[in-house]
């Protein structure tokens, strides 16, 4: 539950798992949803034909092979075409040494050339499917802190030689107030040879996401590409990304990201029909969609796939629509959950993310950040986090608060939030609900964990109120008095009011509710590992020594008493549990 293992840069090793994730969706993905791609599709025809209609943009043609793949500079040099390269013999000391620079093999990177030639990994068809002639032209965007050397300059070669150039309207490089002084002295004179690249540096340390928007700032082209600095663009990936912003502006284009090994740099290709989605609490993860689905709906893989978080770094978006959007949230620090932010923005404001499986790009994943967070890594993203739930998830913020435990106790500052949900009404955005139920139908948010009558499972009589005392009664599921939830954030509920003990009376009464108040909370143990049932104690917070809920056998009440597993009468399960 540690979030520096369970967030992005574990995805390195959620990709190489990324087959056995299959089953998570099976059964859960409604087939009427993921047909909705059937009608996008439906909806893109009459589109494409209504634009191929004006006589200015009625030509279209094939994606251009813009490489030397066939026949690279140097065919023998190590990892050309992408193969994997192991350290010369005596090398390993130094090898080893280096990793940490990049956090990836960085003496391989300097060995292979820095425009290596990749294979084209793309589906069969993409070579011949046609885009329109008169695309947007794009500004590329790399931000970047100290990245090593060959890694940046075979991202930016890899933009140049397999781009038309005409798409391109300059390769903006974003220093984010790196320490290196190669990248100091000799970025400049290098990049003087390709007149489209422009570098800025920034003065302090601004982070990936304030990097990003001094950026987009300044680019002059239609469209903004982002890009990591540690990534190789495939043959023909840029043309698809622009078509989708071309056919409509609200489109967020994103290829598909494949793996530069960090080990021995290969590239390596990626397995299809993947979306990008987020686990409590708002984790990125990659997903497949299953075999079952694909084969009802007939989902082909060249076909775009609908995506209800993007991965983050690599995506082109109109930047008009950039603008009009807000942007990011400016006030989210260094890294992580901008990606998130955009993604519920986009979707509940009117707009689309996409995967493109004919446009790939290969990025480096990482096993951790090599640079240093000017804070704590871990409360840096969970600041960002917050930031994001407080402004987009509605009465589903209490999920994530509810997995993510002692957050909310932690009196975090999170900033002035009043800019970003005002910019969330002036857009008119849908509701998270919303979200939910059209972008991401498989996912199971239920907004209570449990709910119904409680039951003491050695007396089989359930928690009831008299006046504003807890007492137990007959089980009766029609009694209103009866009816209590189960939240996220660990209260128990009887309408607006929550159950507290008051262990001076010996009793347990209503009180207002309270998010922050640890009296209130109660911690509802699960013996079982199926969790199907939530049996068994139920522990009240605000006590040193813990107390549990105890019915009392001879009387129509209960009481808090020290927690004692052996003790049938410690013993409820509420009647519905939708715990996931
Ligand atoms: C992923 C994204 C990344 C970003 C991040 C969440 C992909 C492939 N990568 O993590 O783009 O969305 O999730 O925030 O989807 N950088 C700076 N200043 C900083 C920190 C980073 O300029 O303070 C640069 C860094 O050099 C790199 C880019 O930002 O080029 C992304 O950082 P990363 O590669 O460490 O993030 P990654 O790939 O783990
Ligand atoms: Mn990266």
């Amino acid at each position: 539950k540690n979030r520096s293992e369970a967030s992005f840069s574990s995805l390195a090793q959620q990709r190489a798992t990324v087959s056995h994730t299959n089953h998570i969706l099976a059964g859960g993905l409604k087939s009427t949803k993921i047909s909705l791609n059937a009608k996008v599709q439906q909806e893109e025809l009459n589109q494409r034909h209504t634009k191929a209609l004006s006589p200015k943009d009625s030509k279209m043609h094939q994606v251009l092979r813009i490489d030397q793949t066939l026949s690279p500079r140097d065919p023998k040099a190590p990892g050309q075409f992408g193969r994997p390269v192991a350290v010369p013999q005596g090398k390993e000391k130094e090898a080893e040494r280096r990793w940490k620079e990049g956090n990836f093999n960085v003496y391989l990177s300097d060995l292979i050339p820095v425009d290596r030639a990749i294979e084209d990994t793309r589906p069969i068809g993409c070579a011949k499917q046609l885009v329109h002639n008169n695309l947007p032209t794009t500004s590329v965007i790399m931000c970047f802190v100290d990245e090593v050397w060959s890694t940046l300059l075979r991202s930016v070669h890899s933009v140049l030689n397999r781009s038309p150039p005409h798409l391109i309207k300059e390769i903006l490089l974003v220093d984010d107030c790196s320490s290196k002084d190669y990248l100091k002295d000799n970025l400049d004179k290098y990049m003087s040879q390709f007149p489209k690249v422009r570098i800025l540096r920034l003065k302090e340390r601004h982070g990936l996401i304030r990097a990003r928007l001094a950026g987009a700032r300044i680019a002059t082209g239609d469209v903004l590409t982002f890009l990591d600095s540690h990534v190789e663009c495939n043959i023909g990936w840029l043309e698809p990304l622009l078509e989708r912003v071309y056919l409509s502006r609200k489109k967020v284009a994103c290829p598909v990201i494949e793996v530069i090994n960090d080990k021995d740099m290969s590239y390596m290709t990626v397995d299809n029909f993947q979306r990008g989605v987020f686990v409590w609490p708002l984790n990125f993860a990659w997903r497949t969609i299953p075999p079952d689905v694909i084969a009802k709906n007939n989902i082909k893989e060249t076909d775009v796939i609908r995506c209800p978080v993007m991965a983050g770094g690599l995506f082109s978006i109109d930047k008009n629509y950039f603008y009009e959007l807000g942007t990011y949230d400016p006030g989210l620090d260094v890294w992580g959950g901008e990606n998130m932010e955009l993604s519920f923005k986009v979707w509940m404001c009117g707009g689309e993310i996409e995967i493109i499986p004919c446009s790939r790009v290969g990025h480096i994943f990482r096993g951790d950040n090599p640079y240093s967070f000017p804070k704590d890594r871990m409360k840096t993203v969970e600041r960002n986090l917050v930031r994001v739930a407080e402004v987009w998830l509605d009465e589903y913020k209490e999920l994530f608060y509810g997995h993510e435990e002692n957050l909310i106790d932690q009196g975090l500052d999170v900033g002035n939030l009043t800019q970003q949900r005002e910019l969330r009404k002036k857009l008119n955005c849908k509701s998270f609900k919303w979200y939910l139920e059209n972008v991401f139908p498989d996912l199971k948010a239920p907004i209570v964990r449990a709910g119904g009558v409680l039951i003491n499972m050695a007396l089989g009589k359930c928690l009831s109120i008299e006046n504003t005392t807890a007492i137990l009664e007959d089980c009766d599921g029609s009694s209103k008095l009866q009816q209590f939830n189960y939240t996220w954030l660990r209260l128990i509920k009887h309408g607006e009011q929550c159950l507290a003990p008051v262990p001076e009376q010996g009793a347990l009464r209503l009180l207002p509710c309270d998010n922050r108040n640890k009296g209130l909370k109660w911690v509802h143990k699960s013996a079982s590992a199926f969790r199907s049932e939530l049996v068994d104690h139920i522990v009240s917070g605000n006590y040193h020594e813990l107390l549990c809920l105890e019915g009392i056998f001879s009387q129509k009440t209960l009481k808090v008493a020290a927690c004692d597993p052996k003790k049938p009468y410690q013993k409820w399960k509420f009647e519905n549990n939708f715990e996931v």
